[in-house]
């Protein structure tokens, strides 16, 4: 990973050799399991983070564009019902999102300080300097690191309410009892006027979402494939991408999209940093990523699980996309809510 190189942005970065290390052991663990698999957090290199910018753009993909005129309907609500002084964004992206947050919270006079968190470095260094640059009276803090393990070194709150923010359906991206886990640290970052801000992706006709990760430009089918580009540069691996091909598919049953990559014909692939070969058979496949749909009695369901209760719950005409509002549940305080840490 290469070094921070703006002394004027604020930026942490938690990443660099450990987070070779995180990449290298998901990889022995998923590649070795008799259902092979990666995590998907694993496909926001540079060029991953600029393709997923790509999807956000595409007309078969729906919920960026859903969620964004969500949160312009109901951004001033949402900071005046809060007092929301302080954004903290998790998997924060490109920022469009949380500038209409920003925005609000100008126009309500509450703005002090944002927060961008994101496993990707040219993310946090972009949004970092881009709203610097835009916000005068902003404080701007990145930090590159991992929501499920480094929530430990976002910034104590300085006196503002905090909206805690993940967006786009990321939360879906996480298997059940995982995601409940990821929610319960987020749920230690509130203080009792502090809220959670939760994007999900709603259940909704198979086609439309089954289309939303099929787009007929194939800009998903190279996101997917560039996972394999990113096991090849950071581990010294020789797999051929172009011998796997794009799949993905709704599972009705668990109300989720899986995304696939399928050998096309036997590969055998050395992991060179693991000393580790892998065998696929013509048709195996290695399953990249989960994209959970919601109720909003699943959301709320989750929400309960973590140590949360739903406060607040805005959709669009169709339903297609959720974002919720909520806070600490009455009585569950820092102590006996699951506590932030690093393993
Ligand atoms: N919030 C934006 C981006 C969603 S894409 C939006 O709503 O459009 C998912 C983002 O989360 C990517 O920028 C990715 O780099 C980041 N991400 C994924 N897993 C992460 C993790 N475990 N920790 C921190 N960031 C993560
Ligand atoms: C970031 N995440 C919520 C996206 C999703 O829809 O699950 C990632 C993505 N995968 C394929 N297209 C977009």
């Amino acid at each position: 990973m290469e070094p921070l190189s703006d002394p004027l942005i604020n930026v942490d970065s938690l990443l660099s050799r450990s987070e070779e290390r995180t990449l290298a052991n998901d990889v022995l663990d998923g590649l070795t399991k008799p259902f092979k698999e990666l995590a998907p957090k694993h496909f926001y290199d540079a060029r991953g983070s600029e393709l997923f910018e790509q999807i956000c753009e595409l007309p078969e993909y729906y919920p960026t564009r859903t969620e964004l005129a969500i949160l312009r309907q109901r951004a001033a609500e949402i900071v005046l019902d809060t007092g929301a002084g302080e954004l903290v964004e998790l998997g924060a992206g490109a920022s469009d999102k949380a500038r209409v947050l920003l925005d609000a919270m100008r126009g309500a006079g509450t703005l002090r300080r944002y927060i961008p968190l994101d496993v990707s470095q040219t993310v946090v260094q972009d949004a970092a300097r881009a709203l610097r640059d835009d916000y005068d009276d902003l404080d701007v803090h990145g930090v590159v690191g991992d929501f499920e393990r480094h929530l430990d070194h976002v910034p104590p709150a300085d006196g503002a309410v905090r909206l805690v923010a993940l967006l786009g359906g990321t939360i879906g991206n996480f298997p059940p009892g995982t995601r409940r886990g990821v929610l319960g640290k987020i749920a230690g970052l509130l203080g009792p006027a502090d809220r959670l801000l939760l994007g999900t992706d709603l259940v909704k006709d198979p086609q439309v979402i089954e289309a939303a990760y099929n787009d007929s430009a194939g800009v998903t089918a190279e996101f997917n494939r560039n996972l394999l580009h990113v096991v090849n540069r950071e581990l010294d691996a020789d797999f051929r991408p172009e011998s796997f091909d794009h799949v993905a598919f709704y599972d009705r049953r668990n109300e989720w999209v899986e995304m696939r990559l399928r050998a096309t014909r036997p590969c055998s692939v050395l992991i060179g940093d693991l000393d580790l070969r892998v065998e696929f058979a013509a048709g195996e496949e290695l399953r990249t990523e989960i994209s959970a749909k919601f109720t909003p009695e699943r959301v709320a369901a989750d929400l309960e699980a973590a140590g949360l209760e739903l406060d607040g719950w805005f959709t669009d005409d169709d339903e297609l996309f959720g974002v919720s509002l909520a806070r600490p549940l009455a009585g569950a305080d820092a102590a006996t809510r699951p506590s932030v840490s690093s393993p």
